[in-house]
C-alpha cells in the first residue's frame, strides 16, 4: 500500500515535471515573455561603448574556468555576450566561470544585461544545482532581481557590493527556465 502510493505520487510528479518543461520552453522560446517580469529599480541604464568601458574594469585573473581576486574584487558579470551560448553568465569572455575570493575580501560586482531583447538576474545563494525550471531559490544573500530588457541601443545594468564568510555560493539567473538550463555558476571563498 505504501509503495503504490509512492508510485502515484511519482506520477503525479512527472506530470507536473512535463507542464513545468512546456512553460519553460515558451518562456525560453518567446523574448517578450521576458518583458513581462517586472525589473528592480536597482538598474541603470548605459549605451555600448559605456558597457564595454565597464567590462574592462574587471580586476580577476583568469586560469581556465577560474576567475581569481584579490582583497578589492571588482567582478563585472555579462549576461550573454554575443557569440556566447543562451543563457549563461561571462565573465573576462569565460563561460559561467569559477570565482575564487580570498576571506575577507570586499567584492564589488557590476552585472550587465548585454543580452538583446532578454531580461537576466545576477543573484547570489548558497543552493547549488539542480535548479527548478520555475526557480523558487532561497535564501538570495544578494543580488540584482530581474534586469530589463535591453532596448533601443540601453543595456540595464546594476552595482551591489558583497563581504562574504568563507563557503562554497552559486550565482543564478531566476528568470525561468534560465538557471534550469545552466545559468549559473559557483563561487569559492576561503
Ligand atoms: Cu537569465
Amino acid at each position: 500500500m505504501n509503495s503504490n502510493a509512492g508510485t502515484m505520487e511519482s506520477m503525479k510528479h512527472t506530470r507536473v515535471a512535463k507542464g513545468m518543461a512546456m512553460v519553460a520552453g515558451a518562456v525560453l522560446s518567446v523574448g517578450v515573455a521576458c518583458a513581462a517580469l517586472v525589473p528592480t529599480s536597482a538598474f541603470k541604464e548605459a549605451t555600448l561603448p559605456q558597457v564595454k568601458a565597464m567590462l574592462g574594469k574587471d580586476n580577476g585573473k583568469v586560469s581556465g574556468n577560474t576567475v581569481t581576486y584579490g582583497k578589492t574584487a571588482n567582478v563585472v558579470v555579462a549576461a550573454v555576450l554575443p557569440g556566447f551560448p543562451f543563457p549563461s553568465f561571462e565573465i573576462h569572455h569565460v563561460k559561467n566561470p569559477t570565482l575564487d575570493f580570498p576571506a575577507g575580501a570586499t567584492v564589488n560586482f557590476t552585472f550587465i544585461n548585454t543580452n538583446k531583447g532578454f531580461g537576466h538576474s545576477f543573484d547570489v545563494t548558497k543552493k547549488g544545482p539542480p535548479y527548478a525550471v520555475m526557480p523558487q531559490i532561497a535564501p538570495i544573500l544578494v543580488g540584482t532581481g530581474f534586469s530589463p530588457v535591453p532596448a533601443g541601443g540601453k543595456f540595464g545594468y546594476a552595482k551591489f557590493t558583497w563581504h562574504p564568510a568563507a563557503g562554497t555560493y552559486y550565482y543564478v539567473c531566476q528568470i525561468p527556465g534560465h538557471a534550469a538550463t545552466g545559468m549559473f555558476g559557483k563561487i569559492v571563498v576561503k
